[in-house]
């Protein structure tokens, strides 16, 4: 990834100054498991062109735990794709690696020339992303349930060139230009032998802090950061981009060999707050719906007075239920004094209610990114709307529901304390 290890280096200055020097969001983190995570906590991207493409994929990512999560409807923002994020769902895996990766499939129907659509249906048609090894793996591991010691180093090397950057194209220079002008994001699913990872996002614990320094290392960030403003407990996802650089590409198509460029691959970071439940997401919701009219600096300022009406504390987000948590007993011998009140354990000290941290993307916030790096604001929108039927046909299952697992991370947490106290709890 271009520029991806200066942006490393600047992320892990930030976050190990912000931890040697404040001990309640080190104790914080370390309390919640999510230190050990911090330096390998990542997402990345990828956009693909066809449905067996993604069904290979769901298949692929399944070998490593990883599950489709969401559906994220993009053509609302005049993007023509539709995406699910895959990753981890359990808590014990989620704790180890939280990877995931932001998966997009190109709507072909939004191309309303149709010699066009046959075009990209040709080319797509001619390209296999996964080599014959790497099928065979999958296969493997769907009739055995498990890969051999072998098998793995295989398969980790097969999918590391599915996902590599190519800098030659197999269509030519004619064909590139008239598939970017329909959309610079056709272009980049259409013209390369496979669906390169576009960019990599560490996690940082001061996004605003990493936006600043950015800059003074030559990195220029995009204009605003998208998803919540600054806030004393982080919720959800904030995040922000520097854009997409211009790499040369050589034209093989039709023999020609002649060089251009192209612009997709980016870098990105993220800061992660708790994950709200349907009643605090709606609320956030609504108040990014209510920001939206504005611009830049003017938007900032909007968006943060709007977000006076969002709770700013953890004991309030719980307890109004906005936020997930996750509990857990810190003391055994309180513990057994007889209540049936979680609050109660958690007012006595028995118990702490560790906010969970969101792991899920949000679709204006990603239609923002998508936007900054294909350097164009949103000129045509599809009214076509969402096809997630269509979607999940290719993926070959539905995506899990975000909600329903942070809701059963938090359930079970409830039920182990009840199963050793052997009472339920209210
Ligand atoms: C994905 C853009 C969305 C995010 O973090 O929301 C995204 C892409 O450009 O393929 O990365
Ligand atoms: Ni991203």
């Amino acid at each position: 990834m271009p520029q991806y290890d200066t942006l490393l280096g600047i992320v892990e200055d930030v976050n190990s100054d912000i931890l040697n020097n404040n001990t309640e969001i080190k104790e914080k983190l370390q309390n919640d498991g999510s230190i050990n995570r911090l330096n390998v906590e990542r997402h990345g991207a990828i956009r693909l062109g066809s449905p067996s493409e993604l069904n290979n994929c769901r298949r692929l990512f399944a070998i490593m735990g990883m599950r489709p999560v969401g559906y994220y409807d993009l053509s609302v923002a005049g993007v023509p794709v539709h995406s699910t994020a895959f990753r981890p769902t359990n808590a014990v895996a989620l704790e180890r690696n939280p990877f995931r990766i932001f998966t997009s499939l190109l709507r072909i129907e939004l191309i309303e020339d149709p010699s066009l659509r046959l075009k990209v249906e040709k080319i797509l048609n001619l390209r296999s992303i996964f080599s014959k090894k790497l099928i065979n793996m999958i296969d493997s591991f769907e009739k055995f349930n498990k890969l051999t010691s072998d098998e793995a180093d295989l398969f980790v090397e097969e999918s590391i060139n599915a996902f590599r950057w190519h800098q030659d194209t197999p269509v030519s220079r004619d064909m590139y230009e008239e598939l970017h002008r329909e959309h610079p994001l056709i272009a980049d699913v259409v013209c390369f032998r496979g669906p390169h990872i576009n960019h990599l996002t560490p996690r940082t614990l001061d996004i605003d802090r990493v936006q600043n320094v950015m800059q003074q290392h030559g990195i220029t960030p995009k204009a605003i950061i998208e998803g919540p403003p600054k806030r004393k407990v982080p919720i959800l996802l904030r995040q922000t981009s520097f854009v997409a650089l211009n790499e040369e590409i050589t034209f093989m198509g039709g023999g020609e060999g002649t060089v251009g460029t192209h612009t997709a691959r980016f870098g990105e970071i993220e800061q992660r707050g708790v994950a709200l439940t349907p009643k605090g997401r709606d609320l956030y919701d609504s108040l990014i719906e209510k920001a939206k009219s504005g611009k830049g600096d003017e938007y900032s300022s909007i968006l943060k007075d709007l977000f006076k009406k969002f709770p700013d504390d953890e004991v309030i987000l719980r307890r109004e239920g906005l936020s997930f948590s996750q509990y857990k007993i810190i003391d055994n011998k309180k513990i057994k004094k007889f209540t049936d009140s979680l609050q109660e354990l958690i007012d006595t000290g028995a118990v702490e209610a560790i906010p969970i941290t969101y792991e899920d993307f949000l679709p204006i916030s990603a239609a923002g990114i998508f936007h900054s790096n294909l350097n164009d604001q949103p000129a045509q929108t599809y009214s076509t709307g969402s096809a997630r039927d269509a979607f999940e046909k290719a993926l070959g299952c539905g995506v899990l529901d975000e909600m329903v697992l942070y809701e059963k991370i938090q359930n079970n947490s409830i039920e182990s304390i009840e199963k050793l106290l052997g009472r339920r709890l209210i």
